[in-house]
């Protein structure tokens, strides 16, 4: 089937080599891609290309990059290993990339996906030269079809001064009718209430629309989305989708959730994969999801007709599950909905909804705490990425970990975490293989007594009670949330001294 329509634009069909010609030393770059679906797959390689060519004879040549979220080695693989990003936004999950970010070689910012496309209508990220983005289809007249993911698309081709557009017939042709695009988002102080009021609800357009003058080329392609392979659910991911599982049904039998549930956020990560694998054993039905990314154990949810519906902004599937979708991809239909991230992240619509959230981070402190991001508060994993977007305004949230990290030489509850990115105002139950603590409506020091005897793992317990029964003792007049500064700094100086990070 033909997947270009539009006559002008098939006009401007050429290959990736010339379409990266268009992109110069300095520019800013919108690229799609989110969680490794739907970023471009043949322009960035030959911009990086052109960069190292650029470098051999000595010239500089780096571009700011932003994205929806993470891509794949097309994206930020190849760009990285040619030293050509500068400045980075908002999420990473490539090893390179990382690598550099924490050698203090590319700057990145770390934003709630939510944010970037407002701040850049906003002007905070200044001008967008160019947007490369990948889509399935280009019919007549601008519309353009988007394909695995929307992401931050839409904005990138309102706000670029040229487009590059890369159509991949991997995507089946029968995306069409997938998404739910938002133009009548308008800036403060017009801004007008977003009125989704149940997951499924379309409040926009099926299609992504481009000023067909500004496309300066169009790439054809036929390459898949990143492979997103999981760990098989182990004992410790079991257990915490057990303790979580069962926590959801002490709410339901206490008359504060409706027995189907409230929609669901699931992060992406192992932990939330397992919850999922439990929710599709267990005895809820009629589920919806409310969350950002798809992954294999969703779309199984809603194989097994547990869950009714999904609206997200973007898929992140192992290939084998991707192929399956791409061939089934008419059973779906009307049954998922893929939004910008503006509105499958948006703090009124998540609040609205009362979505429940579910997020892994990296460890919490035993007043609650959590830190997503910052291995020893310095070293960057990934970034808060839609975390911080669903905790802060969901119904009920959790944040999820195995208690113990390195082989169980590190706790993963801390007297206090080095690097807050959800703050003991958001966060209101943790989980780990031990237990679950449940931290709405305490104060501080109860919260550190049940975070310490249900999520810490025994063979940390004492030495916590040991420093917070210190720090209570030696602070008779700051004993809201007592601390010991020198010792709590300490505690990952010491892991560290002791070879433990
Ligand atoms: O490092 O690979 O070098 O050993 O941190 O840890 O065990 O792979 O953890 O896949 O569950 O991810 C918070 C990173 C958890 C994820 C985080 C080290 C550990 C390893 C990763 P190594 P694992 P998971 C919406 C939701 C933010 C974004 C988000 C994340 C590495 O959940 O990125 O929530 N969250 N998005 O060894 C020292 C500890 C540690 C530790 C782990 N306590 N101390 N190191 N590590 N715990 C979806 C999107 O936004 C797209």
């Amino acid at each position: 089937m033909n997947r270009i329509t539009d006559s002008a634009l098939a006009g401007k069909v050429t290959t990736a080599d010339r379409a990266a010609e268009h992109i110069h030393p300095g520019d800013t770059v919108g690229m799609s891609g989110f969680t490794g679906a739907g970023h471009p797959k043949a322009v960035p390689a030959a911009l990086a290309a052109r960069i190292k060519a650029a470098h051999d004879r000595g010239e500089d040549f780096r571009i700011d990059l932003l994205t929806g979220a993470s891509t794949g080695e097309e994206v930020d693989g190849e760009l990285a290993r040619v030293d050509g990003i500068a400045k980075r936004a908002p999420f990473v999950a490539d090893p390179t990339l990382r690598k550099q970010i924490n050698a203090g070689e590319v700057e990145y910012t770390d934003i709630h996906l939510s944010h970037l496309a407002q701040q850049v209508w906003f002007g905070f990220h200044g001008n967008m030269d160019v947007a490369v983005i990948e889509v399935a289809a280009i019919l007549p007249n601008g519309l353009l079809v988007p394909g695995s993911s929307v992401g931050n698309n839409k904005t990138w081709l309102d706000q670029a001064d040229r487009v590059i557009l890369e159509v991949n017939e991997w995507h089946p042709r029968e995306y069409e009718g997938f998404h739910d695009v938002y133009y009548g988002t308008k800036l403060p102080p017009h801004r007008r209430p977003i009125e989704i009021l149940d997951p499924l609800q379309r409040i926009g357009d099926p299609y992504l629309r481009v000023d067909p003058d500004k496309v300066v080329a169009v790439v054809r392609t036929n390459a898949p989305d990143r492979d997103n392979s999981f760990a098989e659910v182990d004992d410790a991911s079991r257990a915490m989708a057990d303790h979580l599982l069962d926590f959801l049904r002490h709410e339901v039998s206490a008359g504060r959730m409706p027995k189907n549930l409230l929609p669901l956020q699931s992060g992406v990560g192992n932990v939330a994969n397992a919850v999922l694998a439990g929710l599709a054993e267990s005895e809820f039905e009629h589920l919806t999801s409310y969350t950002e990314v798809i992954q294999d154990n969703l779309l199984a949810l809603l194989d097994t007709g547990k869950l009714d519906s999904i609206s997200a902004t973007s898929f992140s599937l192992t290939r084998e599950t991707a192929e399956r979708f791409n061939r089934d991809i008419e059973s779906y239909k009307g049954r998922i909905l893929l939004r910008t991230q503006e509105m499958s992240n948006h703090p009124e619509i998540v609040r609205r909804l009362g979505v429940i959230a579910i997020n892994g981070m990296v460890e919490a402190d035993i007043y609650g705490h959590v830190n997503s991001t910052e291995v020893n508060g310095s070293t960057m994993i990934n970034g808060i990425g839609g975390s911080g977007d669903f905790a802060r305004n969901a119904f009920l949230n959790f944040f999820v970990s195995p208690s113990t990290a390195k082989s169980g030489a590190l706790s993963a509850i801390v007297p206090m975490v080095p690097h807050v990115d959800h703050t003991e105002h958001d966060v209101q139950v943790i989980v780990t293989e031990q237990g679950i603590a449940d931290l709405r409506g305490t104060a501080p020091n109860e919260r550190a007594r049940r975070i310490i005897d249900n999520c810490a793992h025994p063979d940390f317990r004492d030495r916590l009670r040991d420093y917070h029964d210190r720090a209570h003792a030696q602070n008779p007049t700051a004993r809201h949330a007592p601390h010991l500064l020198d010792e709590a700094l300490s505690w990952h100086q010491r892991a560290a001294a002791e070879g433990r990070m």
